[in-house]
């Protein structure tokens, strides 16, 4: 069915570990090899066969506009005539950066990287460069890139120091990270009562998005914003996932909570490989070389990659896109409760705007340790009938669902109705 495919991945496995350049798109957890995308466009991809698909990863997030948005590949087609990459600056990194501190309530001043690993990972060093502390807090089942300090796993008491979540990260690096449970404030306040005056930060998702979708509990953010400022600590949101796709100021912008430092990714490069972070004026002057705290790129700003993320948000600043996209997630979302339903199949989807997921559980999804109690193998087993159907889904029970705005009623509706025959399938 997926010879070329099968074909690809054989010989993918010969020079690339694992045959990816990322884990999670080998579908391990799926038990499905991973079919070879050929293009797309809109809300479809086309795998190798030439097979068509309606795409529900859009690249992790990136593609919120759908793929190949005439007005993006217009403003990189005719940025690449002028080069690719000159090592220095350009006019349109300062459009960029002004474009994401009009959007993004808290950010002063930004600073672009190439990735969202690389934007937490120097949002982590400035909160310890800034505070003089050495201690970041961060939740169990928020995933943050896989810099050293945020691959680390819960200690073993709640509120302990944590320990290395992969091989090759130190005991005594892990060791500066705790982790907690998501959605949980008691623990927060044991774990500063205990170390509260060498916790540099806080780094959350603000709409966890890693465990699948969990929402934060009301308070939970304010909570988190009021023990860092009464502890001299820092807020960090990770809204690598969330910036720009919940509302156009992302998450900070929807719960109206201003964190100290942001992390970006995914929408604000349009497809290509971008990262930001951003913040109070104050802390981000303390980032080389106006102040000592080092951090640098290559490619950072690159200006293709500028001229892909620039034509993005300048769309986006259309706040009907997401009214439209809002409307879209609702519908889907409630679509395939309603068809899990009728298929007598018991699930919960944890849903906000254009993101979402579904568990198959009957219980309540508000961290990891929920996340984890539902039915992986009925989640494998719908993933394949789905995929079989044309669905595109993450090839994961722990990640999200994204809608673009090219995911119009009609291919909503097409989605729940495939999704209903799926349920009822498994359900035998
Ligand atoms: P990248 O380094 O992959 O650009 O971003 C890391 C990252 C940081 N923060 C959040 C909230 C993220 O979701 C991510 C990356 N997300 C995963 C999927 N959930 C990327 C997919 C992959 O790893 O291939």
């Amino acid at each position: 069915m997926d010879e070329r495919s099968k074909i690809l991945f054989e010989q993918a496995k010969k020079f690339i570990p694992g045959g990816v350049n990322s884990p999670v798109r080998a579908g391990k957890s799926v038990g499905m090899e991973p079919l070879f995308i050929n293009r797309a466009e809109g809300c479809y991809l086309w795998d190798e066969e030439g097979r068509r698909y309606i795409d529900y990863v859009c690249s992790w997030g990136p593609m919120i506009l759908g793929h190949s948005h005439p007005a993006v590949l217009k403003a990189i087609q005719e940025k690449l005539p002028l080069g690719t990459s000159f090592g220095a600056p350009t006019a349109i990194e300062v459009e960029m950066a002004e474009a994401i501190i009009q959007m993004v309530p808290s950010i002063e001043m930004v600073r672009m990287v190439n990735s969202g690993t690389e934007a937490a990972m120097s949002a982590v060093r400035l909160a310890r460069g800034y505070t003089g502390r050495n201690i970041i807090l961060k939740f169990e089942g928020c995933y943050h890139g896989h810099a050293d300090s945020l691959l680390v796993e819960a200690g073993s008491g709640v509120a302990t120091l944590g320990i290395p979540g992969s091989p090759g990260i130190p005991a005594e690096i892990a060791g500066l990270t705790i982790s907690l449970p998501y959605n949980n404030i008691d623990n927060l306040k044991d774990a500063f009562k205990r170390y509260g005056n060498d916790i540099a930060a806080i780094i959350v998702e603000p709409v966890a998005a890693n465990m699948g979708v969990i929402l934060p509990d009301a308070g939970f953010l304010t909570g988190l914003r009021n023990i860092t400022k009464e502890n001299g600590a820092l807020l960090i949101f990770d809204e690598v996932i969330t910036g720009l796709r919940l509302s156009p100021g992302g998450a900070q912008g929807y719960y109206n909570i201003m964190p100290d430092i942001t992390c970006l990714g995914k929408i604000i490069g349009g497809g290509l490989p971008v990262g930001a972070y951003g913040g109070r004026r104050d802390i981000m002057q303390k980032i080389a070389p106006e102040g000592n705290i080092y951090q640098a790129g290559t490619l950072s700003g690159n200006p293709i990659a500028m001229a892909a993320g620039l034509a993005t948000l300048k769309l986006l600043k259309d706040s009907g896109i997401y009214k439209g996209l809002e409307a879209g997630g609702n519908r889907l979302f409630t679509g395939l409760k309603d068809a899990a339903i009728k298929a007598g199949i018991n699930i919960v989807i944890n849903h906000i705007g254009s993101l979402g997921s579904l568990f198959f559980t009957g219980e309540p999804v508000i961290d990891f340790r929920s996340a984890k109690k539902s039915d992986a193998a009925l989640f494998r087993a719908f993933y394949r009938k789905m995929r079989e159907k044309g669905i595109y889904l993450a090839p994961s029970p722990f990640e999200a669902m994204f809608l673009s705005i090219a995911h119009d009623n009609d291919v909503i509706d097409r989605t729940i109705d495939a999704a209903y025959h799926c349920f009822s399938d498994i359900k035998k």
